[in-house]
Order: C-alpha cells, then sequence, then structure tokens
C-alpha cells in the first residue's frame, strides 16, 4: 500500500471535487434550523474551531526532499544508535520510533539510515512550513470573496506541529451562508463566490459535509447529528468547515513543500491535536461536540498534552491511572494528589475542556546548539572547551540566520553541561561581548549552511572561546578536578532589535534594462558611513521632494543627510547628476524607490 494515499489523504493532484470519497456526509445536521444559532456551549468552548497539523514522518520526509530518490524505499533517521523516526515504507516492516538501530536492521534488512545529527535542514524545513502558514496569501483563496483576511494564528509546537485557529475564516463562511440561507437556496451566482462548490450544499439543505473522517461518526448517523446539531449552536457546521479548511492547508503543503500531513479539528486544542492522531499517515479527523466525552474516556492520562510526567505519577499513587478513574473520583481527591489549580487544569482536561488560545508564535526567545555524549562522555577542560570550539560555527551560523530572518541579535551567551553523575544540568550565563559573534557575510558568500555539502564553517572569535572558558571555570571552579560530561549545549538568548544594515546602493542602471529588472533595486556598492561628518548624521525633518516621506525617516541619519546634501546641489530636486559617481547614485536610488 502507498502510505501517501490513504483513505482521508491528500495529494498534490487531489481536487475539491474528486475528493468526494473521503467526506462524511452528516444527513439532517441542519434540519433544526430555530436552534442552530444558539451560542449556549454549558462551558465547554464550543466557539472556536482549530485545526491542527501533524506532519507525517517528518525527519524521514526531509530526507526525501533532500533526496527525492529515497521516495518508496525504506528510510530511518539515525541519532546515536537510536532510529529516532523512519517513513512509513519502513514502519510497515515493524519500525517504531525509537527503536535501537540493530533491531530495525533485523526488522527491515534494506532499511536507509540517514544521519539525524544535524537538525539545521529540519529547522528549515519547519521554518518554511511556519511561514506558509503565517502568510495571508495563504488564506485568501478560502475566503468569501465579499471578505477582507483576517489574522489567523498559527502557533508551532516542536518543529512538526501547528495549532491553526481557523475561527475567523469559519465565521465569515458561516456568516456568508447564513446570509444565503435568509435569501433562500443561493442562486448559481452566490454559490459561485464559496470558495469551495461544496460549501454551497450546506446552504439551505439538510446535510453538512465533511471532509476526511468524523471520529465516531464512520457511516453517519443521522438522529445523532440532528440531536447534536440542535444542542450544540452551530459547532458542528463550524467543524464541518473546518473540516474543508484543515484539508485545503494539507493540500497546500502537499502542493508547496510536498510533505503530507495529518491533521485534528476540534474546537479547541487538545481535541484537535489528540484526535489528529486517530488516523495516519495522510489524513485527517474530525471530532465533534456529542463525542467527546467517549473519546476522552479511551484516553491515557499521560497521552493528554497538559498532563505531565510529575502529574500523572501523583495521581498513579492515588490509584487514578486514567480518565474514567479522575471522572469518577471526588475533587478533592484530585486536589489533594496535585494541588488545586493543577487539579482544576485535570478536572478540564479529561472533560474535554481546554480553553488556551493559539499563540501566535513569534521569534525563538532563544537558539541553541546541543550534542550528546552517552557513549563516550568528554573528558575535562581541554575536551569540553574542543567540542565548544566544534559547535560554535554552528551556532553562530544559526545567528546570522535568526538576525537575517528577524533583524535581532542575541545580547547573552549561555553554557550549559550535564555532568556525569548528576541528574539535572548546569548553566552559567554572561554577557555578549562586543564582536564575540561575527558579521555575517552576504548572502551569496554563505548560501552552504554548516552541515550541508562541503561546509563553510563561520569563523569562531576569540571573544566567544573565551568567554565560554570562563563559564566554564564558573561550573567547575577546582580546576584541578577531573570531570566527565555527556551534554553540553551552547546557547544565544536575550535577543535585540538589530541595528539597521548598512545600506547599500548601486549605480544607475544602464537604459536598456527591461521592465522587470528595472522594478527591482539596483545591485548594490557598499557606501561607507564612517566617511560623513557628524554634523551630517544629525537626523533632520526635511524630506527631498519625489522621496517617500515615510521611507526616507527610516533611512540612516548619515544617509538622509548625504541625500539632503546631493538634494540641495542640484538646486532642489532636478534629475542631472552633478555631484557624479556614487553621491548621484545615492538620490537617484532613493527617489527610484517612489517611482513604480
Ligand atoms: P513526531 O511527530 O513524534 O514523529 P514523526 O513526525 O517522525 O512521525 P509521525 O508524526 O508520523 O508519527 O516527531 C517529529 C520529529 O521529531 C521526528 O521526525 C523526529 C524527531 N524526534 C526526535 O528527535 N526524538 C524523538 O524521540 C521523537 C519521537 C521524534
Ligand atoms: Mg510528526
Amino acid at each position: 500500500m502507498d502510505a501517501r494515499r490513504g483513505s482521508g489523504g491528500c495529494s498534490g493532484t487531489e481536487q475539491w471535487s474528486n475528493s468526494a470519497s473521503v467526506q462524511q456526509t452528516l444527513s439532517g445536521f441542519i434540519a433544526s434550523k430555530g436552534v442552530k444559532r444558539r451560542r449556549d456551549d454549558d462551558g465547554q468552548g464550543w466557539e472556536r474551531t482549530i485545526v491542527h497539523i501533524d506532519v507525517d514522518c517528518f525527519y524521514a520526509q526531509c530526507e526525501e526532499l533532500r533526496d527525492p530518490t529515497l521516495r518508496g524505499k525504506p528510510v530511518g533517521v539515525q541519532q546515536k544508535f537510536l532510529v529516532i523516526t523512519s517513513n512509513y515504507a519502513a514502519r510497515q516492516h515493524g519500525l517504531t520510533k525509537g527503536m535501537n538501530v540493530k533491531e530495525a536492521k533485523q526488522k527491515c534488512p534494506q532499511l536507509i539510515l540517514k544521519s539525524g545529527e544535524n537538525l539545521d535542514f529540519y529547522r528549515e524545513t519547519s521554518q518554511r512550513i511556519f511561514e506558509l502558514l503565517c502568510s495571508p496569501n495563504t488564506w485568501r483563496p478560502m475566503l468569501p470573496s465579499s471578505r477582507t483576511p483576517h489574522p489567523i494564528n498559527v502557533e508551532r509546537l516542536g518543529l512538526d506541529e501547528f495549532f491553526i485557529d481557523v475561527t475567523p475564516l469559519v465565521t465569515a463562511y458561516d456568516d456568508r451562508i447564513e446570509q444565503l440561507e435568509r435569501g433562500g437556496t443561493p442562486s448559481g451566482q452566490e454559490a459561485a463566490e464559496l470558495p469551495d462548490s461544496r460549501l454551497s450544499s450546506v446552504c439551505g439543505s439538510s446535510s453538512v459535509s465533511f471532509e476526511g473522517h468524523v471520529y465516531s461518526h464512520e457511516g453517519a448517523d443521522p438522529s445523532i447529528a440532528v440531536d447534536c446539531e440542535s444542542a450544540m449552536g452551530g459547532c458542528v457546521r463550524r467543524l464541518a468547515l473546518g473540516s474543508i479548511a484543515c484539508g485545503f492547508t494539507r493540500r497546500l503543503l502537499v502542493d508547496k513543500m510536498q510533505l503530507t500531513t495529518c491533521g485534528g479539528v476540534s474546537y479547541n486544542k487538545m481535541l484537535a491535536k489528540k484526535v489528529g492522531g486517530e488516523h495516519k499517515p495522510n489524513q485527517q479527523t474530525c471530532l465533534l461536540p456529542d463525542r467527546v466525552k467517549q473519546f476522552m474516556q479511551g484516553c491515557t492520562l499521560g497521552s493528554i498534552p497538559g498532563i505531565g510526567f510529575a502529574t500523572c505519577a501523583k495521581l498513579k499513587e492515588r490509584g487514578l491511572a486514567s480518565v474514567p478513574d479522575v471522572l469518577s473520583s471526588p475533587p478533592h481527591m484530585i486536589r489533594d494528589a496535585v494541588g488545586h489549580d493543577m487539579a482544576t487544569v485535570v478536572l478540564q482536561l479529561c472533560n474535554g475542556i481546554d480553553p488556551t488560545p493559539v499563540k501566535q508564535t513569534g521569534p525563538p526567545q532563544s537558539i541553541s546548539v546541543e550534542n550528546s555524549y552517552w557513549a563516550s562522555p568528554i573528558f575535562g577542560r581541554d575536551g569540553v572547551m574542543r567540542e565548544i570550539t566544534r559547535l560554535a560555527p554552528h551556532l553562530i551560523q544559526r545567528s546570522w540566520e535568526h538576525t537575517a530572518r528577524h533583524r535581532q541579535v542575541p545580547q547573552t551567551f549561555k553554557l550549559t553541561v550535564r555532568f556525569v553523575g548528576k541528574s539535572s544540568r548546569e548553566c552559567r550565563q554572561a554577557a555578549l561581548p562586543p564582536n564575540a559573534i561575527p558579521r555575517a557575510p552576504p548572502a551569496s558568500d554563505r548560501s552552504s549552511a554548516v552541515g550541508e555539502g562541503e561546509p563553510q564553517s563561520p569563523p569562531v572569535p576569540g571573544a566567544l572561546i573565551r568567554l565560554a572558558a570562563s563559564l566554564l571555570n564558573k561550573l567547575v571552579p577546582d580546576t584541578s578536578r577531573p570531570f566527565h560530561c555527556n551534554i553540553l549545549n551552547l546557547a544565544l538568548t536575550n535577543f535585540h532589535s538589530a541595528p539597521p544594515p548598512p545600506l547599500t546602493f548601486s549605480r544607475p542602471q544602464p537604459p536598456q534594462q527591461s521592465r522587470a529588472a528595472a522594478a527591482q533595486p539596483p545591485c548594490p556598492e557598499t557606501i561607507d558611513l564612517d566617511t560623513f561628518d557628524e554634523e551630517q548624521k544629525q537626523p533632520s525633518c526635511r524630506v527631498p521632494d519625489g522621496v517617500d516621506a515615510a521611507w526616507f525617516m527610516g533611512l540612516p541619519a548619515g544617509i538622509q543627510a548625504e541625500v539632503r546634501r546631493q538634494h540641495v546641489n542640484r538646486g532642489g530636486g532636478g534629475h542631472g547628476a552633478r555631484g557624479g559617481g556614487r553621491a548621484t547614485s545615492i538620490l537617484d536610488y532613493v527617489k527610484r524607490q517612489k517611482e513604480p
């Protein structure tokens, strides 16, 4: 079986119209129109529509992206002596996540193993998915044509999971559908305005179409559907619309990134995440309110996101090992086990309630590189410093990427080690001295990431090494004490806004350039700001004629001063090249920012 085309799956070529086989049509859902708009949900939080996306065998799919000849073959990703994940071709042979290499090879002798020690490509792929999901352009085709795009919050969890709050999208559909319902069955013209022709079947009919699986409604059950819709204030229909949004998202990831995913749809994050794992790989599942109790009863406590290992252990000590155990116990017993606040969370989650919002993920708070040395721990100060020197280029590379993407620079360096024989990690941190992280070379010169192909390792400044050595001294003040450590982590934190990059300008373009080329910013020639005198660096409110004021005021003071000077030299605005050479091109460049 081709694992990529399971029931409810999506491929790059699948269209809305031919996915009928993966739909669940629950007849009678909206028969009772008089009550379907009621928003009374007994505190269950049915108002929202949340989609959870989990990339199938993420690292293995990344390896297939890197080397498409791997597709269809069994591929495992190895870290140390473990196969941390494998593609579904390999899982058919009985491989599981975290299996040791020896056993994996016994189960699947033809297994192709790729090293998963360097996470750079996985991180980059994750970031590309995230940026795709955050782009307003992504959601525009899904909105009814009369709507302007709403902000859709996307929260990243780890590298391959994403929560998407599609409520604004669903509300836009829902309002449009209601509007159409008030006017009766939509005419062909009105129906065409809805982005998916299937949505028109929602309007004025007695059924709701879902994409993918609907938990425990396989085969449809109209009577339950009617009860469910009448009691649940439109939630069923919103989730049906959410299932279509989920399918849209998953197809997009196949089309744009050649990645298959699993999707979960429900009215909160916990339920969406949990139900998404019901049908794997490359499928999606929706959980309706009427099946939440049944769904939760089947969950182990430890599998519920939000109930951690320590909480599970404390509950287990009191004989509470499952959701039914918790729900049938007096609340004071849960409070005694885990304290008041955690007991509230546990009871809510076991009842399928999760009010936590989908928080838009911002730039990372810290970046780090880490290695573990379980088989052969690092010995002594020299060993640690050798490893620091080996890892530091990776950290610098990631710092460059962070700065390029988020325009932020780190202020603090943190060194973390785990000593052999100790159960926890220890860390020390200090402010980064100037020049501890070298300035990134131009993008074209650093296209080869560390660890990929022939690496161009960033230089490691002595200032960074000296700082790491002083932090190591604080961690191990007794220089004569021998020690081993099995985890080493270097991190950069405390990001501040980066100063604007030095502006680059070009000489005037040759007249024969194409229109397309003319629209691009010209090819750079660096201006040395230090050649400007201090007086000229002072900002001024005067903006030369023909230059966009907001854009101009965002330029460094030295550039502003130089542009003004040229403007004055030209007598206040002509296009003649009076000063000649570089100075003339600055004004021309600035003016070109306004031209179409
Ligand atoms: P998962 O989403 O748990 O696993 P997966 O994406 O490989 O497989 P699927 O979702 O289809 O079940 O984890 C995402 C990635 O995280 C995974 O590809 C490899 C990495 N990972 C580890 O580094 N260590 C681990 O113990 C696990 C489980 C995953
Ligand atoms: Mg995954």
